[in-house]
């Protein structure tokens, strides 16, 4: 059954890349771009890119029809404001391709029910409000995922550390279904750049920055007003110590301050700690918080700019819906055949 034919190849012989993030609030923050977005822009020369916004995702947990639609072209912008170039990468929305869907169905198949129990994310968030009450949503919520990828034969997923996981699961779906119905997938490789720095809460420098941040004061968002961001740096906790150097075990304040600083000014560690040697905290607050606002201000303006003009911002997307149709379409028509399902006439 297993034809060794190439599975996939794209017209312009570049490897394909889709990677996605939720739109599960209404600004992405500093760990989303310096940990994720970052990097997708500078890959979007070697690679046809593919990013999308996963509506499809966000509803495994509860959300506000009027906020899940608002924060959906919210995050669209921030993808172009930090510099996705629509002309080169195909921008979507997840909900817009229904091959997402409908390969996610064919995927819930061939999974097994111990196998999709063993993922941390829903072991995590499930633990919130107890499993009982989860949905089952949020329990195939990695299946969807490997859906996301798979519809575009990707070499490359850029995510973050935390990720690994489900893309080792997409990589046991792909391979299954490879050998048990033929070759038809591109077995996707994590792509996580190991310096690129996970970024820790700004008041709980022990902890991931994220969404669920207990403490608003512990992110810094890209569509934070410059004053709000100044403020927040300022009151990042540090230590008693007093000396600007990097340990972060035991200074995991000043040490995130210093990574930020770093991958925003493009300066080493080594460089940082040497110019402010001697320096008090309030010195390395103060030009950090003049860096980042130098940074972010103008992606937060972009970002407003595109979101007055939903109707250019809806037709963008549509364009990358279109691009990505295109492809997800191929790659379902394929999959439908090989499970011996009857071609729609
Ligand atoms: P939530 O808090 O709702 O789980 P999140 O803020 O962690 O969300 P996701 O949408 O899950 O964000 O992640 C989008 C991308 O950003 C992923 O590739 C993830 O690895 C990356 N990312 C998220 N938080 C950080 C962080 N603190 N540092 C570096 N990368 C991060
Ligand atoms: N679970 C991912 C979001 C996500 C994703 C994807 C990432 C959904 N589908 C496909 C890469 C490829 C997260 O970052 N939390």
């Amino acid at each position: 059954m297993n034809d060794k034919a190439p599975v996939y190849q794209a017209a312009n012989g570049k490897p394909n890349l889709l990677s996605g993030m939720q739109p599960s609030a209404g600004s992405l923050h500093l760990g989303n771009y310096l940990g994720a977005l970052v990097n997708w822009t500078k890959m979007q020369d070697d690679f046809n890119a593919y990013y999308c916004v996963v509506d499809l995702h966000a509803i495994t947990v509860p959300q506000d029809p009027a906020e899940l639609r608002a924060n959906t072209r919210r995050t669209a912008a921030q993808y172009l404001a930090a510099g996705i170039d629509e002309n080169k990468s195909a921008l979507f929305i997840q909900s817009h391709v229904p091959a997402h869907a409908q390969l996610a169905w064919v995927l819930n198949t061939i999974t097994g029910m111990g196998e999709a129990g063993r993922m941390t994310q829903f072991k995590d968030k499930s633990q919130k409000n107890g499993v009982d009450s989860a949905s089952v949503g949020l329990f195939t919520y990695p299946i969807l995922q490997a859906a996301d990828i798979l519809l575009y034969q990707p070499k490359a997923v850029p995510v973050g550390e935390d990720q690994r996981q489900h893309l080792e699961l997409t990589r046991d779906l792909a391979n299954r279904f490879n050998s048990r119905f033929g070759n038809t997938f591109v077995i996707p490789e994590a792509h996580i750049v190991k310096e690129t720095a996970k970024i820790y809460d700004l008041q709980v420098p022990e902890a991931k920055m994220s969404k669920s941040a207990a403490d608003p004061k512990g992110l810094i968002n890209l569509m934070d007003a410059d004053n709000v961001i100044t403020k927040k740096v300022k009151s990042a906790v540090t230590d008693a110590e007093g000396s600007i150097r990097f340990d972060r075990e035991n200074k995991p304040g000043v040490s995130n301050l210093l990574g930020i600083y770093s991958l925003i000014s493009g300066m080493s560690i080594a460089q940082l700690e040497d110019n402010f040697a001697g320096a008090g905290y309030g010195a390395l607050k103060g030009e950090l918080a003049e860096a980042l606002v130098a940074h972010i201000a103008p992606i937060r303006n972009r970002a407003e700019e595109l979101l007055s003009d939903p109707a250019e911002l809806d037709r963008l997307l549509a364009k990358g819906a279109a691009q990505a149709n295109e492809l997800a379409e191929q790659t379902l028509a394929t999959v439908y055949d090989r499970v011996g399902f009857v071609k729609a006439q």
